[in-house]
């Protein structure tokens, strides 16, 4: 409930400042959609990305190379979404564990289609230099992967059409969920894993039936 309406009032605030938000993520636990689109079929040239797609944001992000970068530039590719901060003891460094097991599930041809997006909540702290040397020591390809960091309030708004909470809790010290997302090609939340160290074969099954 307090996702919900949490996310109701990034809707707000988004539609206040004119930009083009989608609706917050279903429930973590979502079943598999059987909605329109055939999850086996690849993204056609130019389909036109539905409300609900991720990429639609029209946010000013940067990469960890201090790059402008477009979430829309990921559209035709599967991609799996963490938001983290770089100073985390506790989980993080766990759950980019699991997404790096995510990727090492997938079979060569998959792996090569899939993007990697990592987002911090801290963009004071975790500056392009600092995202450069994460991406190093988790020895992340960046020809997939992809630190992210952007303005406080778009990064609240992001969480939350994530169904992603956080909060800070001291001076770069966070709690917050455990949850790694992955999108559709279109940018549609497809389905996420809630916890540390979850079995990833069905999410990875997934991401091969947007790939064949
Ligand atoms: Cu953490």
């Amino acid at each position: 409930m307090r996702s919900m309406t949490l996310g109701l009032l990034a809707l707000t605030l988004a539609s206040a400042c004119g930009r083009n938000t989608p609706r917050p993520a279903a429930r973590a636990d979502a079943p598999p959609c059987h909605c329109s689109h055939d999850a086996s079929a690849p993204m056609a040239a130019n389909q036109p990305l539905p409300d609900t797609s991720v990429f639609q944001m029209g946010v000013p992000w940067t990469d960890q190379s201090g790059r402008a970068f477009d979430l829309a530039s990921l559209a035709g590719s599967p991609t799996v979404v963490l938001m983290f901060y770089g100073t985390c003891q506790s989980t993080c460094p766990l759950l980019v564990r699991d997404v790096k097991r995510v990727e090492a599930a997938l079979s060569p041809a998959a792996r090569a289609r899939t993007r990697f997006l990592l987002v911090t909540f801290d963009p004071s702290t975790d500056t392009p230099e600092r995202l450069s040397a994460l991406a190093a020591e988790d020895h992340l390809d960046l020809s997939r992967w992809t630190l992210l960091r952007g303005a406080d309030h778009d990064i609240r708004t992001f969480a939350t059409v994530l169904g992603v909470q956080f909060s800070r809790v001291g001076p770069g010290e966070y709690t917050h969920s455990n949850l790694i997302t992955l999108l559709d090609p279109q940018g549609v939340v497809a389905t996420q894993l809630e916890g540390l160290q979850q079995p990833v074969e069905e999410f990875a099954r997934r991401i091969e039936g947007y790939t064949r």
